[in-house]
Parts: C-alpha cells; structure tokens; sequence
C-alpha cells in the first residue's frame, strides 16, 4: 500500500517519474494532474477529499460502478486458485472456458467464439491479423485492405491507430500501415452541411461502396466501425446510415468488424450497439466494460463463418499475447457479466434510467450555447456553438470545450471534452438523482463557460 502524502507532493513524484497517456506534456508539467485516491459507487474522491460525480464511467468502461465486492472477491478467489496461467501450448484454464461460452451466450447470433487480448487495442491488432489470415486460408492473399472511417477510434498501437481515423494519431509514427483507407464520417452536425441528416446518412454510407469499387472488391478484407463513434465525438449516425451500409455490404464479400470496445456490455441499453441497430458483425472486438475496467481484458468475438475456416484451413495462428485470457481477469469479467445480466443492468439502462437520461440531457439544447444534444442510452453528447442556426463555433482549437471541461471538474463533474463536443458515458448504476445531479452541474457549468467566454 503507499503511504499518504499531499497533493503536491504526489504532484512532484509525478513529474519527476511518470509519463501519462494522451498527454501535452509540457502543459501538465506545468499544472500537475489531479489525483484520484478512491471511488464508490458513482463518485471519485481526490486526494483532498473533493467529491467528483463521474459521468464517463472512468474511461468508458466502468459500468457497474466502483466499488462492486463481488468484483473484488472474484479477483482475490482466483489469485489465490490461479493467479496465473498461459493459455499457448494447449492449455486452457476454468475462468477462460466459463467467460468464452457466457459470451457466447450474450453476443449476437454467430458470434459464438472469442480470442482474449489485454486491451481494445490489442483486441483491434488481432482483428487485422486474423482477417488477414482468413482471406489467405481461403486462396485470396490479395484480400487484406481495411476500410475505416475518418475520427474513428480504434486504439493506440500502431494497428489499431492506424485503423482509426484520428489525424493527430498518424502524424506521429509514420501512420497509416499500408493497407488501411478511411471514408467519411455520418457526422452531421459538424459535416452535414446544407443535407437533411438523413440525406447525409446515405450519401456517407454511399462513400463505403464507391470505395470499394475504386480499391477492387477482390482487394478489400473488411470495413470497421464502431457502431457509434465514441471518442471521436459521440457521434450517433443519422437513422439511414446504418441501414445503408449494410445494403453495401450485402452486396460485396469482404467481412464486417464492428468495435464494440465502447458500446459493448449495456452502454446503448442493449448488450452491444450491434443489438440495438441490428448489426451481424463477423468479428466483434470488445473490452472496458467486460470487466467494467476492473482488471484489464479485451477479445475478439468471432463468427462461425471465420472461426470455422481459421480452425479448419488455418494451421497454426501465430499469434497471442503472455496475458491473453489472463485467469484473474478472466475471473472478474465473468463475474461483472453476471452481475450485469442477473441484477437487470442492461435492461434498465435500455428501459428505464437510459430514457431518463436521454430525456433530460435534450433539456440542456435549450441553453444558448447548445447547438446540439444527442445519445443513446447511457451514452450523449452536445455541441458548443457561438451560433446555433449557423451551427458555428468559438474557434477551430476546441477552448469553448477545455474550458467547460474544466469548469466542470472544479464543480465536482467529470465530463469529456472532444473539441467543442462535451460527452458524457455514465456508470450504468446511475439512478434518477445521479441523473437529475448531472443535468443541474452540466446546466451551471454551461453558464459559467458562456460567461467566461463572454468576458
Ligand atoms: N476501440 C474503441 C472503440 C475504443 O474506444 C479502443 C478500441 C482501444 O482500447 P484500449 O483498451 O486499448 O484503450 C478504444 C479505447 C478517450 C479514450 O479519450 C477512448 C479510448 C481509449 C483512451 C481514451 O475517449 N477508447
């Protein structure tokens, strides 16, 4: 355990020793990071003791909140059986075969196996891999192009960045990897333009077929998306896009990934966003809320379809990581699925507090600074705009959002800015009054950001 110190001392040690994730440098050396001492329920506690509601469930994943002890007594049973064991070499361990077929049990209909990787990243680089792979099994090598979108997120390593879409990402490292081509975006409001969202919906799903005809059907593997775009935005298609691509799709034989690493595991108050817009993926990544963030753990859910050729034409697959279906989290994963599935988790957040929520949230348009709100679910979004009908904004560089952000935080919230788009991602335990308690902050900081950007 470490000992207690002060904020600032932790702060020091910080600078001197630690380099964050997604990080300016140079701006928190300045400024020091706020620390994060314990969590119940839905509320973060820093280490002066200032109480923080957490509308982004962590980073998107803790979904039965913190706190859960029968998380903690899953984790501390198996350390205690198993704290470890690899699963190379023909070897399988109780958690790993209990979590596969739960999983196989929640996940849409032919999605009945599951790769485990450490993370979502991961999780994306085996997408690529065996997608690869299968299209060689099957005599067509030359099938290996990915079709992503633009402001995709698809990770961090050097597949997965390169599968998202996220220009800051590519400038650094020389990315793309060959073989990886992004289409636009079903963004509306900031790419719409003059279309009706519908309009828009299927013209963007019209760019995923005139780019595979301009690769050559014959070249391209598969398109990957997330069902709704999280950490580019919180962007929820308009109602035809989805429609429209899977008629692109149906007319084409190249695979279909959705990512599911955000909307997975009740986020839009279904199991997985493929449920709630009636997607048949062939390959699902999923993590965070597989074990609600508690542990580390992601996979690869895998249809029949690519499963059988892999087991049957395949050979070896050489491919794996030393903490692929690692048992403790493993333990907690299987744990946290059912809970949410016995305690009505999911349900509720489809039937009952995801509708409150959706409810509320769209009060917030009304604020002057509002141009748009949107969600599904336990997932929402509003933009910030200097002009609604014009839907412009404050500038290009995303301050009207910095600054609400972290306004937000000195007012006990913890809301995500994505340029000028504020997000939110809430535990999936959030009751009425959690609900009620976010709108009222949200509403206060939204004032003290115009204010502020008024002055
Ligand atoms: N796919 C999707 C859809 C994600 O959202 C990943 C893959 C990668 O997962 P890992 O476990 O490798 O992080 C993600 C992760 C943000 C933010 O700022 C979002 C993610 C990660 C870090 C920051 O919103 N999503």
């Amino acid at each position: 355990m470490h000992q207690a110190r002060s904020t600032v001392q932790w702060q020091a040690m910080e600078k001197a020793h630690h380099l964050a994730p997604f990080c300016h440098y140079q701006q928190l050396q300045a400024k020091g990071p706020r620390i994060i001492k314990s969590a119940k329920g839905v509320y973060l506690y820093d280490n002066d003791g200032n109480v923080i509601l957490d509308a982004m469930a962590g980073l998107w994943c803790v979904n039965l909140g913190y706190g859960r002890q029968e998380l903690i007594d899953a984790a501390s049973r198996q350390m205690a059986e198993l704290p470890y064991y690899n699963l190379f070499f023909q070897t399988a361990t109780p958690p790993v075969i209990e979590l596969s077929s739960q999983l196989a049990a929640l996940a849409p209909a032919a999605l009945n196996r599951v790769f485990f990787t450490g993370s979502g990243s991961e999780a994306n680089d085996t997408v690529l891999r065996m997608v690869r792979h299968y299209w060689a099994c099957l005599g067509q090598p030359q099938k290996q192009v990915f079709i992503s979108r633009h402001n995709a997120y698809h990770g961090s390593t050097v597949a997965g960045a390169s599968l998202g879409g996220m220009a800051p990402m590519h400038r650094q490292g020389g990315l793309p990897i060959p073989g990886i081509e992004h289409i636009a975006q079903p963004y509306w409001f900031a790419e719409g333009g003059d279309m009706a969202p519908d309009d828009f919906g299927i013209w963007a799903a019209e760019q995923l077929r005139e780019r595979i005809d301009s690769i050559g059907p014959e070249k391209v593997a598969a398109f990957i998306a997330e069902p709704i775009q999280g950490a580019g935005g919180v962007i929820v298609p308009p109602d035809s896009y989805w429609p429209a691509v899977k008629k692109v799709l149906a007319d084409y034989d190249i695979l279909f990934v959705a990512d599911e690493v955000i909307c997975g595991f009740g986020r839009t108050g279904r199991w997985f966003g493929s449920d709630y817009y009636d997607l048949k993926p062939d390959l699902m990544p999923i993590a965070k809320g597989l074990s609600s963030g508690y542990l580390p753990i992601g996979g690869v859910m895998v249809s029949d379809k690519v499963a059988l050729v892999l087991i049957e034409r395949g050979g070896e697959f050489y491919h794996g990581f030393t903490y692929s279906g690692h048992p403790v989290c493993a333990a907690v994963a299987s744990e946290n699925l059912r809970l949410l599935d016995s305690e009505g988790w999911v349900e509720r957040a489809g039937k009952q507090i995801g509708p409150y929520l959706q409810k509320r949230w769209r009060e917030l348009a009304e604020h002057p600074l509002v141009g748009e709100t949107r969600g599904v679910g336990m997932v929402a979004a509003l933009e910030l705009v200097k002009d609604k009908s014009a839907r412009s904004r404050f500038d290009s560089k995303g301050s009207a959002g910095a600054l609400c952000r972290d306004l937000c935080v000195e007012n006990g919230l913890i809301m995500r800015a994505v340029g000028d788009t504020m997000i939110i991602s809430p535990p999936l335990i959030f009751t009425e009054a959690h609900v009620d308690e976010l709108i009222s902050k949200t509403h206060r900081c939204l004032d003290l950001t115009l204010k502020a950007l008024r002055a």
